[in-house]
Formats: C-alpha cells, sequence, structure tokens
C-alpha cells in the first residue's frame, strides 16, 4: 500500500444492503470492529454521521459509550477521525428536510443535532464537519416558499460556522452537494449552487465543499470540473471517492468501477495538480461507496481494498503519464502551458489594447483558425498510460 491517506465513513463498510426494494442482507457490523478492519486493510483514517456510533435518541450515557467506543478503537489502532457529520435524513422526523423544513420545531430540533455533532467532532479532533443535506428539497415545487427554504438553508449553514467559531473549534464545514435522491430535488444540487450559497454568508471562510464523484455524475456533470472549480475558489475541503455510470440512481460503486477514465482524470488532479501550477487538494482521500448488495463479508473486505487498490494503480499510471516527455510535447502543442498565460500583458491599458491592430484587423484569422490542438492525440497518450 502507498502511503496515501485513504479513508472511509463507517456507514459505508458497515451498510447492511438494505434498499428501498428488498431488507438487507448483511448483518450489522460494530463500527469498532470496522475500524480495526479498516486498520488492518491500510487505511489511515475514518468518519461517520452520529448515528452510526450511537442510535437516533440515545440519552447521553449510552451516546457517550458508543462515542468511547470508536475512540477506544481510533487509539488502539492509530486510525485518525478526519470528520464527523450529522444524520439528518433518516428519522421520519426529517421527512420534509432538517434546515429546510416548513416547521420550525423540527429546524430547530435539527440545528441542535447538528450542534452536538460539532462538539462531538471537536473531542475526537476531527478537522473537517460535513453537511449533506439528504431531506433538504423537494418533490413539489410549490411545497415551499422557495426564497424562503434557501434563507433557512443558509441561516443554518451560517449558525453553525458562528458556533465553531465561538467555541474556537479546528473545524471547517464541507457542504456535500447532490442533485437529487431522497428528495426529487435537492437544494444546493451541483458545486456550483453550493458556492452561490457559501458566497452569500457571514462566516462562509470556513465553510467549503465535499463534493462526491457519483453527485457529479448523477447531475450529468464532469467531476474532475468540479474540483477544479473549487479548488480555484479555495473551496475543496473534504472530497468522496466513489463510481457511477452516469445520471441514475447514487450507484456508489467502488471508486473507478464506474467512468474508469474520468476517475484516471480525477486522480490526476488530486495527485500532480493543475499542469500550470495552483492550488492543491491536501485533505485525505476519502471514499463514501457502498459494498454491493450481492456482497456478504469477505466481500465488503474485498471492495474496500478494491477502493485503495484502484486509486494505487491510477496514481501510479497518473505520475507516469505526467513525466512522460511525449506527453509533456502534446501539453506544449495542445497550448495547454500558453493557457497559463494572462490574456492582457502586464500594465496593458484599455487604450493600448484597444489601439493594437495585431489583435484583429492585422492578424490571420484564417491561419489562427488552422491550427490544430493534437488533442485527440494528447488523450490517446493518457488512454495508452491507463490502458497500455
Ligand atoms: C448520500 C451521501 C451521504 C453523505 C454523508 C455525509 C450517506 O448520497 O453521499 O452518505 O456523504 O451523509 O458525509
Ligand atoms: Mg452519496
Ligand atoms: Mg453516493
Ligand atoms: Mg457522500
Amino acid at each position: 500500500m502507498s502511503d496515501i491517506k485513504y479513508s472511509f465513513g463507517l456507514w459505508t463498510v458497515g451498510w447492511p444492503a438494505n434498499d428501498p426494494f428488498g431488507t438487507a442482507t448483511r448483518p450489522d457490523l460494530d463500527p469498532a470492529e470496522s475500524i480495526r478492519k479498516l486498520a488492518e486493510l491500510g487505511a489511515w483514517g475514518f468518519t461517520y454521521h452520529d448515528n452510526d456510533v450511537f442510535p437516533f435518541g440515545a440519552d447521553d450515557a449510552e451516546r457517550q459509550a458508543g462515542i468511547d467506543k470508536v475512540k477506544k478503537a481510533a487509539q488502539e489502532t492509530g486510525l485518525v477521525c478526519e470528520m464527523v457529520t450529522t444524520n439528518t435524513f433518516s428519522h421520519p422526523i426529517f421527512k420534509d428536510g432538517a434546515f429546510t423544513s416548513n416547521n420550525r420545531q423540527v429546524r430547530r430540533f435539527g440545528l441542535k443535532k447538528v450542534l452536538r455533532s460539532v462538539d462531538n467532532a471537536a473531542e475526537m479532533g476531527a478537522t473537517t464537519f460535513v453537511m449533506w443535506g439528504g431531506r433538504e428539497g423537494t418533490e413539489y415545487d410549490n411545497s415551499k416558499d422557495l426564497a424562503a427554504a434557501h434563507a433557512r438553508y443558509a441561516e443554518g449553514i451560517d449558525t453553525v460556522a458562528a458556533y465553531i467559531k465561538e467555541k474556537g473549534y479546528d473545524l471547517r464545514i464541507a457542504l456535500e452537494p447532490k442533485p437529487n435522491e431522497p428528495r426529487g430535488d435537492i437544494f444546493l444540487p451541483t458545486i456550483g449552487h453550493a458556492i452561490a450559497l457559501i458566497n452569500t454568508l457571514d462566516n462562509g471562510d470556513i465553510v467549503g465543499l465535499n463534493p462526491e464523484t457519483g453527485h457529479e455524475q448523477m447531475a450529468g456533470l464532469n467531476y474532475t470540473h468540479g474540483l477544479a472549480l473549487a479548488l480555484y475558489c479555495g473551496k475543496l475541503f473534504h472530497i468522496d471517492l466513489n463510481g457511477q455510470h452516469g445520471p441514475k440512481y447514487d450507484q456508489d460503486l467502488v471508486f473507478g468501477h464506474g467512468d474508469l477514465l474520468s476517475a484516471f482524470f480525477t486522480v490526476d488532479l488530486l495527485e500532480n495538480g493543475f499542469p500550470n501550477g495552483g492550488p492543491r487538494y491536501e485533505g485525505p482521500r476519502h471514499f463514501d461507496y457502498k459494498p454491493s448488495r450481492t456482497e456478504h463479508l469477505d466481500g465488503v473486505w474485498e471492495s474496500a481494498k478494491a477502493n485503495m487498490e484502484t486509486y494505487d494503480l491510477l496514481a501510479a499510471k497518473a505520475k507516469a503519464y505526467r513525466e512522460d516527455p511525449e506527453v509533456q510535447a502534446a501539453f506544449e502543442h495542445a497550448g495547454i502551458f500558453e493557457l497559463g498565460e494572462p490574456t492582457l500583458g502586464e500594465g496593458e491599458s484599455f487604450d493600448a489594447f484597444m489601439a493594437d491592430a495585431s489583435v484583429d484587423t492585422e492578424l490571420d484569422v484564417d491561419a489562427v483558425a488552422e491550427r490544430d490542438y493534437g488533442l485527440v492525440k494528447l488523450h490517446q497518450l493518457a488512454l495508452k498510460h491507463l490502458i497500455g
């Protein structure tokens, strides 16, 4: 195993494989046992929802007992609890949302549940707090005042951020966009939508994103492009890696078991950065996948290993791809380094630019239009590195 920091949600390996059409095919796992097993497999960290480690409605003693079991397993194995999140989607009280429910009692209940989870994240030494608003949304467009719903969502996120600051916790919030499922339409459906809302917050400096491969692909979007925008905006705080075959239900396959070429370019970006430099992702390589319902316990651990193995393989291939002189020459030919140059000259005035005839009237536009970028050849080089 490489020295890449891999981390897993305890709900991933712990999913007993109940789905809307069938009951569980596997037994429940003890979260502490999962931590021990993940450590054996070579993982670096783990993450959980409050109700992955103690049941909804647990009293304070039962709550602390669940947390202490996980803490003990972490201490014994050295596995790092890097992120904590809150389940604001399973219990029927959240059927119309938590932060955006039409019912104010539900919103206040949801907010307190989240803030208690924030306290727990700090207690565990986690540095990221994820918020996936799975029930924040509608089936019907007239179900809510949509402006008020966004205002309440922003209020909720801002309140959590303000609480983190007031308590002095070393925590950042990462919002997880998803277009639909379980709601017909979920608010903040994509990375771009989430960034737009973050920009309206008073405490948005500690609010960023936790983009999931499959969630962007469910919306027909390009995950690697989404990561790039989040990085550019300084907002890529965490990631949920998995696999998905295009727009359909959330498949949560093993990383690379969906769109493999897209996974290759995701790893290339995460491991090698942008060709012209720029912001890098520094967080853990976190998997949010589901061991398929056909698998029993052996299959659970095989699939956990498969995520790390696939990422390792892609990281090695992406490194060789970037170091290949033929690839670098193809980058040069394609203009990829030229794109790193600002379009205006340094200190170039509008007057000078508008008076510059070489920009247009003196330009041989037909000759410029004939440029061959060699992008197919470049892509074939990537494909050869991937499968050659
Ligand atoms: C659902 C998800 C969630 C979130 C989690 C927060 C249950 O599609 O992806 O997993 O990732 O709630 O991390
Ligand atoms: Mg998901
Ligand atoms: Mg998913
Ligand atoms: Mg996720």
